[in-house]
């Protein structure tokens, strides 16, 4: 999957590269074990609903959702070209499996809202996820979101947070590396989470067990809804881009791509 990620944004000279590859993991632990789903019948009333709120991970989404067999794996190389059913942002018109447009970051989790009120409503047992990005969750409308799930009780909805420390042009702490950093903090979301009336799970976003294991243990949580903090890195996989702000966007050399397709063909940890 990483590899078509780094093939799809290096032909089409354009897109995401960190936040799909931290990403990558929990994607397709989700779309191959958790979520209740059917490729064939993408609009099915009663499937699990996921929203990719960090939205400019969308390569990474369309890579899950090929390999999952909702569209050709070939189709990936016509990411971000004119009239492609595969943006730069997800687009929920064009691409059967996508459940909700995303790219505006902090948009995410409230339509999410909308959807897990709606299954209540409606008696229908299918689960809300939604994947929001650490850097993402400063918006306020993150914050009116969560306090309105709190508000609903529902424990049909679960927000992974990919949480890999870094944004745009630098690290979400307000302390990295000893030095304060001018920018809003969203150290400790355990405890905002948890104050908002959200269950808190943990998990190492890289390790498919324990992935599959804090997943299953979401779905099952009552009263409240759920927040998973996938600890992951920015990056991961390719040995250069591994925590460096600077490959969020950015366009590969030949070298450099080279490189990151040599980097993915060692066999995974813990294959
Ligand atoms: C409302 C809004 N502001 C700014 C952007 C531009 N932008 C795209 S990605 C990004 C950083 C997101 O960081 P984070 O949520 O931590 O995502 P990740 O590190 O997983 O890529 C920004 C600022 C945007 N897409 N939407």
């Amino acid at each position: 999957m990483r590899r078509l990620i780094i093939q799809a944004v290096n032909h089409s000279k354009a897109g995401h590269l960190g936040g799909p590859l931290s990403a990558a993991d929990v994607l397709t632990v989700l779309y191959f074990k958790i979520l209740r789903i059917d490729p064939e019948r993408p609009h099915w009333p009663d499937r699990d609903r996921f929203i990719l709120s960090k939205g400019h991970s969308a390569i990474g989404l369309y890579s899950v959702l090929a390999l999952r067999g909702f569209f050709p794996v070939d189709e990936l190389m016509t990411f971000d070209q004119i009239n492609s059913r595969l943006q730069g942002h997800p687009d929920m018109t064009k691409l059967p499996g996508i459940d909700m447009s995303s790219g505006s970051l902090g948009q995410g989790l409230s339509p999410g809202v909308g959807m897990a009120l709606g299954a209540k409503l409606l008696d229908k047992d299918f689960h809300t996820w939604v994947m929001l990005g650490d850097g993402e969750i400063q918006e306020g409308q993150i914050w009116e979101a969560a306090l309105v799930a709190e508000h609903y009780n529902l424990d049909n909805l679960t927000a992974i947070l990919d949480y890999n420390g870094l944004q745009q042009y630098g690290w979400t702490a307000s302390l990295a590396n000893g030095k304060r950093q001018p920018r809003i903090s969203i150290d400790n979301p355990r405890q905002r989470w948890e104050v908002w009336g959200w269950h808190v799970l943990e998990m190492d976003g890289h390790n498919v067990g324990n992935i599959l294991e804090t997943c299953r243990k979401a779905r099952t949580m009552k009263g409240k809804p759920t927040l998973i903090i996938s600890h992951s890195i920015k990056g991961k996989g390719v040995s250069f881009m591994e925590n460096d702000y600077n490959w969020h966007s950015k366009v590969l050399t030949e070298a450099e791509f080279a490189q990151a397709m040599a980097d993915l063909a060692r066999p995974v940890e813990g294959e």
